[in-house]
């Protein structure tokens, strides 16, 4: 390939933005004939993560909320173990790994820190804080997650009944809720990777 793989990873909470600007990144990478992958809930908790679908099948729903990754800290630290290490294979691999999780704990983020420098380089990690206020992810809640939360019928939802610790040295601090456009947003990542020679 000969290309330097990283490891981007966006958190944030829900409604944030960072599953666009990945989206946004991911096209201008690959427009410039670059191999990304891009990993976000999507391929992850409905697929890697997601319960043994025959077991499923025969015990039902149950099994899946025993089994399944659900939003406790003990399983939103398995599910970014998870995605922290396939990650981490991909960008050794040589490929730019764009990650979108609200990874709500630092700890968590911070091992996987630790997982994809031990098997590159300390530059390989990219932490990307998509720092957009609470008032303005609530505001938008597109899939009115928001409005369960408050009213209790969605339990340790980030920002409202579970915390998120923000990153206190992020590689790249992208203050949402600015008027710019997710495909600015983007482009910034691209041009500090560019003067690193990623
Ligand atoms: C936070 C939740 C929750 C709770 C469901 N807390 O905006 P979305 O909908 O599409 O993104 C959120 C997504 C979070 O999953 P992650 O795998 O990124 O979380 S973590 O990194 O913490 O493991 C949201 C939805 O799932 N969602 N319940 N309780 N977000």
């Amino acid at each position: 390939l000969g290309q330097r793989g990283v490891v981007v990873w966006l958190t944030g909470l829900s409604g944030c933005g960072k599953s666009t600007i990945a989206n946004a990144l991911d096209r201008q990478l690959n427009e410039q004939g670059r191999a990304t992958m891009l990993l976000d809930g999507d391929n992850i908790r409905h697929g890697l993560c997601a319960p043994p679908a025959a077991l499923v099948q025969e015990h039902g729903q149950e099994f899946a909320d025993r089994f399944g990754l659900g939003f406790g800290a003990t399983d939103r630290e398995e599910n970014i173990r998870r995605i922290g290490s396939v990650a981490s294979l991909m960008a050794s691999a040589g490929l730019i790994t764009l990650t979108a999780f609200v990874s709500p704990y630092r700890a968590d983020r911070d091992r996987v820190r630790g997982i994809v420098t031990a098997a590159g380089r300390d530059t390989d990690f990219v932490e990307v804080f998509v720092d957009t206020p609470l008032e303005i992810c609530e505001s938008r809640d597109p899939k009115g997650l928001y409005k369960k939360a408050r009213a209790g019928e969605i339990k340790h939802f980030t920002g409202i009944s579970d915390p998120y610790e923000a990153p206190r040295e992020p590689e790249i601090h992208l203050r949402g809720g600015d008027d710019r456009t997710p495909d600015q947003q983007a482009a910034e990542i691209r041009q500090w990777l560019a003067e690193r020679g990623v």
